[in-house]
């Protein structure tokens, strides 16, 4: 099919990978199943439900175990609205998390052996005992807030019910500050409501996709990704936004190769058209939204003329496109895009792109975006949590939007300082590798430096455990019951993970971990079973099925019960915003002492002999934390550095070559890259996959491999309005010469 046709595009082709057996079989996802179905042979295999644990978009899957224990194929659940049945290529590698022999093994505790610090093997008994321990002694001196919870995805659920329950809610993860903060302030100023995860665009009856900068394709949210391929196949329009001529760029009819960091005046300039040819949707705006009349005096001098001399992109390409969309309208989705921390002013590029959707009237319309509904995981019953006297929320009260702890504002406050009222000594960290998902690393050392105590919970030897002073391992999701993943979709929907083979080595579940410590901390009331399956169960039951059921099944479907998935024609619709109404005029944030509406501000430019550093995502991986699985690195175990011919032209660059990268701050990169050079970026710019460069030598497979980009970002855009790092106005300059040549790493 051609679904399957653009997913292999978009990894092999594109993802400049060389077309290798173990690729072709990854996508090959359900065909070794099938024809061990069509030998009759299945029955030997044991089937357990999990949901992915590689990225966050949580896919449904079955594990296959085969009869001496050992994990054969992991297949999409046919019944799960995230995946239709189909794994991406790292879902199906997942196994390589499971079968990594560079695994954590055992609790490790720091120590010193004739003056060298260095980790010795512990029992979990003795690394329990002390974490208990410190944590009660930090307790006593400063308070239980003054330990810290860092944290991402299944892992931090756990340890958040131990740390609410212990007093403590001084809890963050990279997801807000350093990801998608920004854009569900941005959503919920207009909307009142966050966008959430899946996005609810309904892309696949869409007919005009506009992606802004989000490379949909490359960044491989299973359904998204497949529904954009049907959307394709029935003709919709795809607009890209990208200085990159990126996976999705290459199956869009406009792809408008903006000067990077101009977004919002391409975006101001396509509401003056949109406004000005009255191409908006006038009964939708008449009816659901306020300010329509401050916003079409805002944007009357911001004409595409105007936009031409900051974005580079023709008038008459965004007038063309700024009709397409209408012409589309309603079933039309300006996405809101994922990782959106890029400089500093990105709730208003957020502004911009709600406010483009609600002129659009896309907003609970077909092909627009959907009216999402969950269904809510009834709470096993457990103690009432402590009042903390201080928590995330004073931390980020300089940012009165966040609605999330802030990563950066953590970490801050682990710096001793006079004026700091929030003292940080200590930080558990849980599926979050830190050295590599925050920037400005000075700041993230010194930090560490100052705890009192650190401790770590990883499945891998990622960096970050090299700084923990106690560091356990954690099984992987294949091995472990985790909470029931509860998803907001088109339907409501569960699904269930449960373990398709015992821990390996001596790893344990997370679950396992929060209560242990729990029972040392005096909380055992909060921890009241003796296996998670027992809390699933009881979960399970509240809702009408049992694990029994669950087992057989994997999802549960449910029946929408909050009404039709759009709007009724001419419906009374009140939307959770203060004044019910979509706000294009954001009275709140004028009250905040913000823009009401969004501005253009011009960002700084890369001096002479540097290249804005931008970084992006490959389809085979995700962050950090797949470089050293076995199959995704046997797909691309190293990121490249994109070059455009005229750079390369200049700097006598060749395809191939390594090259060092020097930041603006004279930071220079830890290990080389590999130069691609490629029309496919703009002179301006270099570009590069997340997730590279690791440090920690215990990493056989990704240890000196390609460039970890976050080192070279020291400067970051805080975002004044929710606290977001924008993390894109960093510049290089390319070296062709070692500069640690004496220099061990
Ligand atoms: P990873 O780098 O994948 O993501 O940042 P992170 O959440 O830090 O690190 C995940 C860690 O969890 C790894 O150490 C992995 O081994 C571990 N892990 C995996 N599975 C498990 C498990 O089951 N249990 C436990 N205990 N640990 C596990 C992501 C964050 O990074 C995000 S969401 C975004 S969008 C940003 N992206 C980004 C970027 O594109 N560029 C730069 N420079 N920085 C970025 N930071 C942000
Ligand atoms: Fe796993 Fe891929 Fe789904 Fe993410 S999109 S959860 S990695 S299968």
């Amino acid at each position: 099919t051609s679904r399957r046709k653009f997913i292999k595009i978009s990894a092999l082709g594109l993802g400049g990978v060389a077309a290798t057996t173990s690729a072709l079989n990854m996508f090959g996802a359900n065909s070794y199943l099938d024809e061990l179905v069509k030998q009759n042979v299945t029955k030997k295999f044991k089937r357990t439900p999990t949901y992915c644990e590689v990225c966050f978009w949580k896919c449904a899957a079955w594990t296959y175990t085969d009869e001496e224990g050992n994990i054969q194929k992991i297949i999409g659940n046919e019944n799960d609205s995230h995946c239709y049945g189909r794994l991406c290529p790292r879902g199906t590698g997942g196994v390589g998390m499971y079968n990594d022999e560079d695994r954590l093994k055992t609790p490790l505790i720091r120590t010193t052996i004739n003056g060298e610090e260095t980790f010795r093997e512990a029992s979990w008994e003795e690394a329990l005992d002390l974490i208990a321990s410190k944590f009660s002694n930090i307790k006593e001196k400063y308070g239980p807030e003054a330990i810290a919870l860092l944290k991402h995805g299944s892992p931090g659920k756990h340890l958040e019910h131990l740390f609410k329950a212990f007093g403590s809610d001084t809890i963050a993860e990279p997801a807000y500050a350093q990801c998608r903060g920004a854009r569900e302030a941005g959503f919920a100023l207009t909307y009142g409501s966050w966008v959430g995860s899946p996005e609810p665009t309904d892309i696949r009856d869409t007919k005009c996709l506009v992606l802004i900068g989000s490379h949909i394709g490359e960044n491989m949210h299973n359904s998204q990704v497949q529904e954009m391929s049907d959307a394709i196949d029935n003709g919709a329009t795809i607009i890209t936004v990208d200085p990159r001529f990126s996976t999705a760029a290459s199956k869009s009819k406009h792809w408008l190769a903006i000067k990077p960091a101009t977004d919002i005046a391409l975006m101001l300039a396509w509401m003056n058209v949109i406004i000005e040819e009255g191409l908006y949707d006038k009964e939708y705006v008449e009816k659901y939204t306020t300010g329509f009349n401050q916003l079409k005096d805002h944007v009357s001098t911001f004409t595409p003329e105007w936009a031409y001399g900051i974005t580079t992109i023709k008038p008459e390409e965004i007038r063309k496109t700024a009709r397409a969309m209408a012409s589309a309208s309603p079933s039309v989705i300006i996405h809101p895009g994922r990782h959106v921390s890029w400089y500093g002013d990105d709730t208003q590029r957020a502004r911009s792109i709600a406010i483009l959707n609600a002129l659009l009237g896309s907003w609970g319309r077909r092909g627009g975006f959907y009216f999402k509904e969950s269904i809510k995981v009834p709470k096993y019953p457990s103690p009432k949590y402590p009042h903390p006297k201080w928590d995330w929320k004073n931390i980020g009260e300089k940012y009165p939007v966040a609605q999330m702890g802030i990563t950066s504002e953590v970490i801050k406050c682990s710096i001793p300082s006079k004026d700091n009222k929030y003292p940080i000594k200590a930080w558990m960290v849980a599926g979050t590798n830190i050295t590599k998902s925050i920037p400005e690393k000075e700041m993230l050392e010194k930090a560490m430096d100052e705890l009192e105590f650190m401790v770590v919970m990883d499945t891998m030897p990622m960096d970050v455990t090299g700084y923990a002073d106690v560091v356990l391992p954690e099984c992987t999701y294949l091995e472990r019951y985790d909470d029931i993943r509860s998803a907001t979709n088109r339907e409501p929907s569960i699904a269930v993970r449960v373990p398709a083979v015992k821990p390996k080595y001596d790893s344990k579940p997370g679950w396992w971990v929060a209560k242990q410590i729990g029972e040392r901390l005096g909380l055992g009331d909060y921890f009241n079973y003796d296996d998670y399956e027992e809390v699933i169960e009881w979960q399970l039951q509240q809702m009408g099925t049992s694990l029994d059921e669950m087992n057989k099944i994997g999802v549960k479907n449910f029946s929408r019960t909050s009404g039709p998935l759009y709007l009724n024609e001419n419906e009374a619709y009140h939307f959770p915003t203060a004044s019910g109404k979509i706000e294009l005029y954001s009275q709140e944030l004028k009250n905040l002492g913000f823009d009401p509406l969004p501005n253009y501000i011009k960002h700084p430019e890369p001096p002479q002999g540097f290249y804005r550093l931008n970084y992006g995502r490959a389809p085979m991986h995700t962050f950090s934390r797949t470089a050293n699985n076995p199959n995704l690195n046997d797909l691309k175990s190293e990121n490249n550095l994109w070059v455009n011919p005229k750079v390369a032209r200049i700097l006598g660059l060749k395809t191939g070559q390594e090259v060092w990268l020097k930041n603006q701050d004279e930071i220079t990169s830890n290990f080389p890259i590999k130069v691609r050079v490629t029309e496919r970026v703009r002179w301006d710019s270099v570009y590069m996959v997340h997730g590279f460069g690791h440090t920690n030598k215990k990493l056989s497979r990704a240890f000196g491999k390609g460039i970890n980009d976050t080192q070279l970002i020291s400067k970051v855009a805080i975002d004044p309005i929710m606290g977001g790092t924008g993390m894109r106005g960093n510049f290089v300059s390319i070296l062709t010469e070692n500069p640690h040549k004496n220099i061990e790493l």
